[in-house]
């Protein structure tokens, strides 16, 4: 259910199910955390690109699994779905938001439920002009999780967040970047190739400066304007100390392209 595969310093993870659109089983979610910790463990990997096969990204948790359906046999016994995200879900979007490379994530098509908000929780979110988004927890009678209810209002407010997650109606990928909920949106025939080359460009930068600014803009999300510039001066100055800004720093200065290496 998943392929792995690497191109120069770029690993790529692809959501293999597509007869049930690459809907997440809990054999999917422990594949994809393996993945991403084998990746992270990897030094030849410095950027990570997640995708999906045939027409759907990930249309969230198949509801056909054993683990989470609801008894509707008479005596049957319901099933208890917060372990799911306790066990899976939540290590693997933790695992995401601490991988020490930048993650790419290519919405080649629907992103429905916690498929939405896995990708949504990536460093950069590159969506196939005919994907689309949906917020579909409310319509099967649950809030959005795997970090929705975190992310939705930072991403793009309040109003517009519950008006995706009450209403759970598609989003077009379009509209997805007119209301900042991701920042880009291409041709579908371009996709992969935008997120490989996107990847690539990664990969060649400091890819410990850019992992360190996922983790403050995280921690500055509740910090206040003083304690976020003072966590700045302490990232800034452990990075000052480090090979890839004094590389940095001298390329310009020779007018040379850098060759970082830090991870
Ligand atoms: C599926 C699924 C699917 C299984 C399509 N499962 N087979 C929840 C519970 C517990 C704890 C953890 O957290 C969560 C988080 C969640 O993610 S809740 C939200 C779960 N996802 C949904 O409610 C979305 C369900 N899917 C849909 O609404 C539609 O399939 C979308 C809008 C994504 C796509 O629609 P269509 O393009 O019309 O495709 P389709 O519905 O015909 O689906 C194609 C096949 O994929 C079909 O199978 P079949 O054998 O009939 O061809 C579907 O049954 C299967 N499939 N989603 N989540």
């Amino acid at each position: 259910p998943l392929l792995i595969t690497q191109d120069d310093a770029v690993r790529t993870l692809t959501l293999n199910r597509p007869a049930a659109l690459n809907a997440f089983t809990t054999q999917l979610l422990s594949m994809l955390r393996t993945a991403l910790d084998e990746a992270a463990r990897d030094d030849s990997v410095r950027a990570v690109v997640i995708t999906g096969a045939g027409r759907a990204f990930s249309a969230g948790q198949d509801l056909s699994d054993a683990m989470i359906k609801p008894e509707f046999e008479p005596g049957g016994k319901p099933k208890d779905i917060g372990t799911l995200l306790d066990h899976y879900y939540i290590p693997l979007a933790l695992r995401v938001r601490s991988m020490p490379v930048p993650v790419v994530c290519a919405v080649n098509g629907v992103a429905a439920g916690a498929g939405a908000n896995f990708a949504l929780g990536c460093d950069l979110v590159i969506a196939a002009q005919s994907a689309n988004f949906i917020q579909a927890f409310a319509k099967i009678g649950l809030i959005p999780d795997c970090g929705g209810t975190w992310l939705l209002p930072r991403l793009v407010g309040r109003a517009r967040a519950l008006q995706l997650a009450l209403m759970g109606e598609k989003l077009s990928a379009t509209e997805a970047v007119q209301m900042g909920l991701i920042a880009r949106c291409v041709p579908d025939a371009d996709l992969a190739a935008t997120a490989q080359a996107v990847a690539l460009k990664l990969a060649a930068l400091p890819t410990r400066a850019l992992v360190e600014t996922r983790r403050a803009f995280d921690e500055a999300m509740s910090l206040d304007y003083e304690d976020a510039m003072k966590l700045e001066a302490v990232m800034q100055s452990h990075l000052g100390f480090a090979a890839d800004y004094q590389e940095g720093v001298q390329a310009f200065m020779e007018k040379r392209a850098p060759q970082f290496t830090d991870r």
